[in-house]
């Protein structure tokens, strides 16, 4: 990776994963878009920005002729809930953005990054340690346009030479940019709530456990994939990462060490856990690890403090 251009950099990932990519290849060699501009956003003002709708290819087009990227990494998509909620416009964006920007990866010879999800599994799939090559039958909008995705970069691969890469992410956790319509998003809810009410009520309820991952190790992930050697790689679309797996009341526990009074209490979106109860329990990340090295630094006990420090100083919250 040389010259990146990324979608979605206002999102969740995109926010800190650009500023990450400024760090290692230098503020003029990521070019951000969005679909809107956030001058709060560091990632909009710390370097070249565009505004970017991806379902008009024309205009992403425009902007790869303008930039000259080596790098395409794809991330502006609808999360779950959302996807249930608006599965048309789930597809127009998450298929429409995707094949606009293959096309434009196969066309301009641009090496290739987009997120799958945990999501891309289903009921029928097997629930512990998940393998990597397994059945991937999901009964949710999101699911489908993600395993739609992860058959659609390895045809770009085979059929064309496009050297596409991917992970299966699990619920991201951050403490810098909120995710937006997700299922996993209570693991982040949590910690503000925990901060500043001492209680939080849970939409997904307890024993239902999902994999999880704090974003430091995702970003070094997105990185330490696309720079890995391609005769390694067997697997490309896409790999199973994860940093740990939980349910509610674990991550409330562990919460409960750093804050003895915070109290969980659970009111279920039957339309979320339905979606929760549909993926994994745990995944398997063993061909991560072999093909490219991957590793994660934290789990729940190392993210839950960083989590709450980092969030008190955010939050201005004393003690
Ligand atoms: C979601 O909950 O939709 C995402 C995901 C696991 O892909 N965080």
């Amino acid at each position: 990776m040389k010259k990146i251009l990324l979608t979605g950099s206002l999102g969740q990932i995109g926010s800190e994963l650009v500023l990450r990519l400024r760090e290692e290849y230098g503020n003029d060699n990521v070019i951000a878009t969005d679909i809107r501009r956030d001058e709060n956003n560091k990632a909009c003002t710390d370097g070249p920005f565009e505004l970017l709708d991806v379902t008009k290819g024309e205009d992403m087009a425009a902007l790869v002729q303008k930039h000259r990227p080596d790098t395409m990494i794809h991330l502006a998509a609808l999360l779950s809930a959302v996807c249930e909620a608006k599965p048309q416009l789930a597809w127009a964006i998450n298929m429409g953005g995707l094949v606009n920007a293959l096309e434009l990866a196969r066309e301009y010879q641009l090496q290739f990054f987009t997120p799958s999800s945990i999501g891309a599994f289903g009921p029928s799939t097997p629930k512990d340690l998940t393998p990597q090559v397994t059945i991937q039958r999901p009964n949710t909008m999101y699911g489908v346009t993600k395993v739609s995705g992860e058959l659609l970069c390895d045809y770009y691969f085979k059929k064309f030479g496009v050297d596409t890469r991917g992970v299966r992410f699990p619920g991201l956790i951050s403490y810098v940019a909120p995710p937006g319509g997700g299922t996993t998003d209570y693991a982040v809810d949590i910690y503000y709530e925990a901060l500043l009410k001492g209680e939080y009520t849970s939409f997904i309820k307890e024993g239902t456990k999902m994999d999880m991952m704090y974003m430091p190790d995702a970003l070094n992930a997105v990185i330490q994939l696309m720079e890995a050697d391609p005769a390694k790689l067997k697997n490309r679309n896409a790999f199973n990462i994860s940093g740990m797996s939980f349910a509610p009341e674990e991550i409330a526990q562990e919460i409960k060490k750093h804050l003895p009074s915070f109290q969980m209490k659970y009111d279920v979106d039957p339309i979320r856990q339905g979606i929760a109860d549909s993926w994994p329990n745990s995944i398997d990340v063993q061909c991560a690890k072999d093909e490219w090295g991957f590793r994660a630094q934290y789990d729940l006990a190392a993210m839950t403090k960083d989590m709450l420090d980092k969030l008190r100083i955010k939050l201005n919250i004393q003690g």
